[in-house]
């Protein structure tokens, strides 16, 4: 069969290009390299205690901290060496879930945007009506396990923070807080999963094809005809097109593989017996600068403790040994402590640099901790993190890449390669805890008062620094000399070759990226369907 549009990956960027080209008639083809996820996807894996109850680990919120330490972790791609998912939802079946309404300036021409993007409201407006956010996710509209909020919220206020509901001030994010809000919808696991793929799978003229890797475009000159994938190829109809959304990993690789991006890359893929054969000729590559312009917020986590914190047992026992009544209150309705994700309050404050530049600084806040480095005594029951980002206007990048396997890889590391961005930072984090001592049984153990706050950063384990939020390596923008992609998210010198995913987008937004992603897929693939020549 030929397809209309062939859609590579079902992160949210492709479930919602995909869900919108089949809501206009195409012919549409989701392609995904991993399995099911949630429920009603066809996953089955979760613990003991939800068998019966049309339950995954990843439909449960309250499961999300054990992505990290469950010992089967078939949910990450193998092949990647930074958390990504791969299975059907990709980042948003396995992530916290934190999701932020865009703020304006995530889509500023001030940070190197088309003018063409400067309104996202019409398309911000499109995805809340799919899938609106929540900052109390239990069924029961109560909020479980406050205590991290209660603590935070005296400290922040003691740094003239305003308490606000988040989502409902998009751009208000200059010394306000409030609960950490979420896609989870009825006490599960919701995002484009449970919206905008529920609505596709219900058309005739969309299919999803599971575990089905695709290894490049097939193309002659700069007509793509099809994909490459590991079962064979797929074509296109005559005016058909492909639109990539691998994610920020996935999609480079992808465009490498069909003879698209910088020549050092292209070699890779061209000595390579498998995938090299496939390439089209050398005359016919088209050089971008595809893996470049790579950011991702630079974070660091302080530890603390406060006798009131229930850091519920590190959720350590989640998946095996649940507090009973907590996992019956949820089997029973979705509600309780397991209907939401780890964080439970989230802060911003704007900073000016030296180099008279404005970044933003994202908190979070959490019960529990990755790890504890302390000389103190402290009881492990009452361990909470602040994890402090660095976002919006950090000027450092790096580059995303692949190795001689043709395995995505980061080549260079996003962080601090602009020292501003450190000292910023490192500003923040003394700003965190500078009245720490007017929150009574407040104590900051990690770093302890062997360590100085820069000496903490200075000597932080350089991977550690990654918050998961990679955006940037098809860079929208109006030249194909700083860019990969037009402003219609078109490549480049192709003539139907299109990317929607976090890979475009030029700046990291304000917050966690999952929703500016996903306003930023509803605005891409409207201008797809709008651009002439298509199907
Ligand atoms: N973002 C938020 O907004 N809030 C959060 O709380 C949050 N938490 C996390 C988190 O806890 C973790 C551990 C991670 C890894 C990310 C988090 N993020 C969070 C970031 C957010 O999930 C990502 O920014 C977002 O999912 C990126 O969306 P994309 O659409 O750009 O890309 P994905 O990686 O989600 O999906 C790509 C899909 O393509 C995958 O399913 C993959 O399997 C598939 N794919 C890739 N290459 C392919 C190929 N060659 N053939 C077929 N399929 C392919
Ligand atoms: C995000 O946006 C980040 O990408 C994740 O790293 C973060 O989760 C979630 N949201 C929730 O805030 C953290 C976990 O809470 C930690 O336990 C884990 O060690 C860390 O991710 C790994 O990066």
């Amino acid at each position: 069969t030929q397809f209309d549009y062939i859609v590579v990956g079902s992160g949210p960027g492709g479930i919602i290009a995909a869900d919108r080209l089949s809501e206009a008639g195409k012919k549409v083809l989701l392609v995904e390299r991993g399995g099911p996820s949630t429920w009603e996807t066809g996953g089955t894996y979760g613990p003991d205690w939800v068998k019966g109850h049309n339950l995954t680990k990843f439909d449960v919120p309250g499961l999300f901290e054990s992505m990290f330490t469950d010992p089967n972790v078939f949910w990450w791609c193998q092949d990647i060496n930074v958390f990504a998912g791969c299975l059907v939802g990709g980042g948003t079946s396995v992530n916290g879930a934190l999701y932020w309404y865009p703020a304006d300036i995530d889509f500023a021409t001030s940070q190197g945007w088309p003018a063409s993007w400067a309104n996202h409201n019409p398309y911000t407006a499109k995805m809340k009506a799919r899938l609106p956010s929540t900052d109390h996710p239990s069924t029961d509209g109560k909020r479980y396990l406050e205590q991290v909020y209660d603590v935070v919220s005296k400290l922040l206020t003691g740094q003239n923070y305003q308490n606000i509901t988040i989502n409902d001030n998009p751009n208000a994010k200059d010394h306000v807080y409030g609960y950490s809000a979420y896609d989870f919808l009825a006490g599960k696991r919701g995002g484009p999963v449970a919206s905008y793929l529920r609505t596709a799978k219900a058309r005739k003229n969309f299919q999803l094809l599971m575990n089905t890797m695709v290894t490049g475009v097939v193309r002659n000159g700069t007509k793509v005809t099809g994909v490459r994938t590991d079962g064979g190829i797929i074509p296109l109809t005559a005016k058909g097109r492909v639109i990539l959304a691998g994610g920020s990993f996935g999609t480079p690789r992808l465009l490498y593989q069909s003879g698209i991006g910088p020549t050092d890359m292209l070699n890779l893929v061209k000595a390579d017996p498998t995938s090299g054969p496939n390439m089209p000729p050398q005359s016919q590559w088209i050089n971008l600068p595809v893996g470049e312009n790579v950011s991702d917020n630079p974070s660091i986590n302080l530890v603390f403790t406060h006798p009131s914190v229930d850091a519920y047992e590190n959720w350590a026992n989640i998946m095996s040994n649940p507090r009973p009544a907590d996992a019956a209150q949820y089997l029973k309705d979705q509600s309780g402590v397991f209907a939401q994700a780890s964080p439970r309050l989230n802060f911003w404050r704007a900073y000016g640099g030296s180099d008279g530049k404005t970044r933003y600084l994202q908190g979070t806040a959490r019960p529990g901790a990755a790890s504890v480095t302390t000389s103190y005594p402290y009881n492990a029951s009452n361990i909470f993190t602040i994890t402090a980002y660095l976002s919006t206007g950090i000027t450092s990048r790096g580059r995303i890449g692949i190795d001689a396997a043709l395995r995505p890889r980061v080549l260079t590391n996003p962080w601090f390669t602009d020292p501003v961005d450190k000292a910023v930072l490192i500003q923040g984090l003394k700003d965190i805890v500078s009245n720490i001592k007017n929150v009574t049984g407040m104590t900051l153990i990690t770093p302890d008062n062997t360590t100085t706050i820069d000496d903490y950063v200075n000597t932080y384990p350089t991977a550690n620094l990654n918050s998961n939020h990679w955006v940037g390596p098809c860079s929208i923008g109006n030249s194909a000399s700083n860019s990969v992609v037009d402003q219609n998210t078109k490549v480049f010198n192709t003539d139907n070759l299109f990317v929607i995913d976090a890979s475009i987008l030029r700046t990291l937004p304000m917050g966690n990226p999952h929703g500016a992603i996903m306003s930023a897929a509803e605005q891409g693939v409207a201008k797809v369907l709008a651009l002439a020549g298509g199907p």
